[in-house]
């Protein structure tokens, strides 16, 4: 649940290039927040507006999982993760608090850096053990969402006075660039976010990521793991139908920003778990005929009545399996704290001397 503590908002600067990292460096030092807004950040429509163009021209239609978190859909997600159903976060959250300081022993005080951090909800458990250990911590979000960033930033800053916050606003390799300049560091990716990627996804973020860490640096990855899959399935179809409102979400976006004129009636949640391949497939399905228009392009798209697109996947995962192949893009694992029914684990990670030996045992 989000904390209402009140505050200032945060200051929007625009990001360029090489005024991002003395920006950075000074805002590090000094104190208080502000955020960064990077050349991937959602511009209102057109990055929007080209990929659902694109989506909707593939065979069969698919659309990118990032454009889920508007101001709405952050909000929606953030209902999700109150279901009794969804798990993951309640889990993960457990974790988190057992082990929080354990992690800060391993890592020492090393700046936090957080791709696709929401509201930041979690992180709570890290921030209060790096300040339990010192009198300040540096902590950098990344998210594509303004709205969850924004809220974020001012939550952490109004609870922690002496942290020292930098938004990234925009795609998580945003943040890559900046991986040097604020080493020694920790990537913190949670929430098994990292499982929204397909496998060839996932391997090119692990490969630019260990290759933008310095060697010693450390990632800490949360996984949700492979079980009952009646458990899994029902964490993507809560009885209150939230998680079907965040899918039905991406639709009403596309009617505030591409003026696409979609029936949200006719949008359907599907989430179905294929243990075939350890993942949730979750599909938008028209119960009937709609045209999609894409007002800024021109362009619009004929979906016939029982026609799926796939919004979303949700990839689980096998510790024995998970654990190597991390270590085979450049990681030594550090540790492995998991909850007692073996459900999610928090794996950490630190970046090896050298990359081309774990390269080659890849290959
Ligand atoms: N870490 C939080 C939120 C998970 S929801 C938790 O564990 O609860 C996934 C988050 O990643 C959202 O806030 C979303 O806006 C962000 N996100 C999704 N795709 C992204 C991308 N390509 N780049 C940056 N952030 C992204
Ligand atoms: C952010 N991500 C890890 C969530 C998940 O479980 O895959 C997104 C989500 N989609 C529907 N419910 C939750």
């Amino acid at each position: 649940m989000l904390d209402q503590a009140k505050g200032n908002s945060p200051d929007i600067v625009i990001m360029d290039g090489s005024q991002a990292s003395s920006f950075l460096r000074d805002t590090l030092t000094t104190g208080g927040t502000a955020i960064l807004r990077g050349e991937t950040a959602d511009d209102p429509g057109l990055g929007f507006a080209h990929s659902v163009a694109s989506g909707l021209s593939m065979c069969p239609r698919r659309l990118e999982s990032r454009y889920l978190y508007d101001r709405q859909g952050s909000a929606i997600f953030d209902r999700i993760t109150e279901q009794p159903e969804y798990y993951l976060t309640r889990t993960e959250a457990g974790i988190l608090a057992d082990n929080a300081c354990r992690i800060r022993e391993i890592t020492g005080p090393v700046t936090l850096v957080e791709l696709g951090s929401g509201y930041s909800l979690k992180t709570d458990h890290l921030l209060r053990a790096w300040l339990a250990c010192a009198p300040s911590v540096r902590y950098i979000p990344v998210d594509v969402s303004e709205a969850a960033l924004c809220e974020a930033c001012r939550i952490i800053c109004n609870l922690h006075l002496s942290a020292r916050v930098i938004g990234v606003n925009g795609d998580y390799r945003e943040a890559f660039p900046m991986l040097r300049e604020v080493s020694p560091v920790m990537v913190v990716f949670l929430g098994s976010t990292i499982g929204n990627f397909e496998p060839e996804d996932e391997s090119r973020f692990l490969a630019e990521l260990a290759s933008s860490l310095s060697p010693g640096d450390f990632f800490l990855l949360g996984v949700d793991l492979v079980k009952e899959q009646l458990i899994i399935e029902s964490a993507y179809n809560d009885v209150a139908g939230v998680t079907a409102d965040f899918t039905r979400n991406l639709f009403a976006r596309m009617n505030r920003e591409l003026g696409s004129d979609i029936d949200l009636s006719v949008v359907e949640h599907v989430a179905r778990y294929n243990p075939l391949r350890d993942q949730v497939d979750i599909h938008a399905r028209f119960a009937r005929k709609q045209i999609v228009r894409v007002e800024s392009l021109g362009k619009s798209f004929a979906i016939a009545e029982g026609e799926m697109v796939l919004t979303e996947i949700s990839r689980k995962y096998h510790l024995e399996a998970c654990v190597p192949s991390l270590e085979g893009f450049g990681f030594e694992t550090e540790a492995v704290f998991t909850d007692e029914r073996n459900w999610f684990a928090l794996i950490l990670l630190k970046r090896t001397d050298s990359l081309s030996e774990s390269r080659e045992r890849r290959t």
